[in-house]
């Protein structure tokens, strides 16, 4: 939960903290059914196991998102469990023929968990006491429309979210560019051994690092911010473009599904309310899916500028 504590302390102007390398909790689920994508994501998890986390907080690593992934290992082993990976919400169990399966896990054999930022709350508007209670409850809920409907809606206790009104939806960008440059800034100054840049992305990182105009990080007014996009519009377009990169995993197709918004949406929710209305009107073609064009668009970059060779 770190580095998002820390991603939340930027939105809010604060100076960037140092990047974390810890992978993101297992907070979320497959929001939509994407059966068939899973299961080409079923080695994701093992990788990411080795595989640094980079410092930016949403480049979380969406693998840990698929709850739809159950595989069997052709590893020998004595209990066929061990090697044999559930969905959230579910645990293994040997049926008679000594054959393992997956069954709903019963809620109450979740980890008891009393702190706040563990609880999580659902679209049903309630709160539970951890992301392993929410899944439960949803698996015992698979097949009706109840189920169905029920997702993983935000990190922390359910709490009064006020509606995002129209001025303040134009807000939200700003501190967002703002942000998403300030953490490659970051990147790019701690990257020495870690390679969390690719060579070519520092390259483009370093241009805008040692531009001397650059706003440097910090508490600054949203008058500002909107002054600094308009003259410095330059800086922002790769950062804009990087983001949608680092989403943009299960599968790599140019489109974000809800599922792979999930790791910077739904911490953010709790902390800027025009979060769902923003990513929602992104999607101006309203096919569920948020299209390079379409994310580039809402932050503001021009159409000339969106460069599906800035992704990668
Ligand atoms: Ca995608
Ligand atoms: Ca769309």
């Amino acid at each position: 939960m770190k580095v998002w504590i820390i991603f939340l302390l930027c939105l809010a102007g604060k100076a960037l903290a140092a990047p974390q390398q810890e992978p993101f909790e297992e907070e979320f689920e497959l929001i939509e059914d994407q059966g068939a994508i899973a299961e080409e994501e079923t080695v994701v998890d093992e990788v990411i196991e080795e595989t640094p986390v980079g410092s930016n907080p949403v480049q979380v690593e969406t693998g840990e998102f698929d709850e739809a992934i159950e595989v069997v290992e052709e590893v020998p082993a004595e209990n066929p469990c061990l090697n044999h990976h559930c969905k959230k919400g579910k645990v293994c169990e040997l049926d008679d023929s000594n054959n393992p399966i997956c069954v709903c896990q019963d809620p109450s054999t979740c980890p008891a968990s009393s702190e706040e930022f563990e609880h999580v709350c659902g679209t049903d508007n309630k709160t539970y006491d951890s992301s392993c209670h929410f899944f439960a409850t949803k698996c015992t809920l698979e097949g009706t429309k109840k189920g169905h409907k029920l997702h993983l809606d935000y990190i922390g206790p359910c709490k009064y979210i006020a509606p995002c009104l129209d001025n303040e939806l134009n807000e939200f960008p700003l501190r967002m560019r703002d942000w998403l440059k300030n953490v490659l800034v970051t990147l790019y100054e701690r990257d020495e051994d870690n390679n969390l840049l690719t060579e070519k992305q520092k390259l483009r990182v370093k241009k805008i690092y040692e531009n001397e105009k650059r706003l440097q990080a910090g508490d600054h007014t949203l008058e500002l911010l909107a002054h600094d996009f308009e003259k410095n519009y330059n800086m922002y377009i790769f950062p804009v473009h990087w983001q949608f990169g680092q989403l943009d995993q299960h599968p790599i197709d140019g489109y974000l599904s809800h599922t792979e918004l999930a790791p910077l949406r739904a911490p953010l929710i709790p902390m800027e309310h025009c979060t769902t209305r923003f990513f929602t009107q992104c999607d101006a073609d309203n096919d569920k899916y948020i299209a390079l064009d379409e994310w580039a668009s809402c932050f503001g970059i021009k159409e000339q500028d969106v460069d599906k060779d800035l992704v990668i």
